[in-house]
């Protein structure tokens, strides 16, 4: 009986790790991958992912604005702010070719995460 126990929370602890894993988007599977904005951080920092997957940005700060800009792509930076306490807390971008894509959040320079896109 104890050891059907000892497995039990075996397979509990293992299955946890693995949604976390998940939900942290740190992950080349199918799910779409994750990026949280929260205490001014984009988690995880760096994402991997394979080309043509989509990223999905989700600002769960309490009562403060961010953005994600791809500066050294030479796009413009953001007009719309993601606010998140209404639809904008989430913003989606495909990535359709491989490499390394830095970017930060607009108005709060120090806030960087990079995209590796793989074959
Ligand atoms: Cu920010």
């Amino acid at each position: 009986m104890k050891l059907r126990l000892k497995f039990l929370l075996v397979f509990i602890s293992f299955t946890v790790f693995n949604f976390s894993t998940v939900a942290a988007g740190n992950s080349t599977n199918d799910a779409q991958p994750l990026v949280i904005i929260q205490d001014y951080k984009f988690i995880p920092q760096e994402i991997t992912i394979k080309r043509g997957q989509k990223i999905r940005w989700e600002n769960r700060e309490k009562r403060q604005y961010h953005s994600v800009w791809f500066e050294a792509l030479g796009e413009e930076e953001p007009a719309d702010y993601m606010f998140p306490d209404d639809e904008s807390f989430a913003y989606t971008r495909e990535f359709k070719e491989a490499g390394t894509f830095p970017y930060r959040c607009g108005p709060h320079p120090k806030m960087t995460g990079t995209v590796h896109v793989v074959d």
